[in-house]
């Protein structure tokens, strides 16, 4: 039988963190069709047409919403792609990004 031990040796443990994660925020701006915004939030953040909306319109009267959380490489790349559909329309739409505290 292999000699198997579930104990574990203090001397190698390593201290495991999750990855931070990082928000995407939606930004308002005056000129981007509220349709648009929705059609790009179901595109890139795979949502339905309600949380779409609802997302839209938080941005719409605050000026900004919170849309999801990943990782800071998914997080950068969404956002990048979602601003880059706006942009190909000639919309000022932009989405950022920030790390959750
Ligand atoms: N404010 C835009 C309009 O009235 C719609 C819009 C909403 C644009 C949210 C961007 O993040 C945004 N057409």
């Amino acid at each position: 039988m292999p000699d198997i031990t579930t104990h574990s040796d203090t001397k190698t443990d390593i201290k495991v963190e999750r990855p931070r994660l990082h928000k995407v925020i939606l930004v308002n701006d005056d000129f981007t069709p509220r349709e648009f915004v929705v059609m790009v939030l179901k595109a890139e953040f795979r949502m339905g047409e309600d949380q779409a909306h609802r997302v839209m319109v938080t941005a719409h009267r605050r000026g900004a919403c919170v849309v999801a959380v990943y990782t800071k490489d998914v997080a950068e790349a969404k956002a990048t792609n979602a601003t880059d559909a706006g942009r190909r329309k000639g919309y000022p739409l932009l989405f950022t990004t920030e790390p959750e505290e």
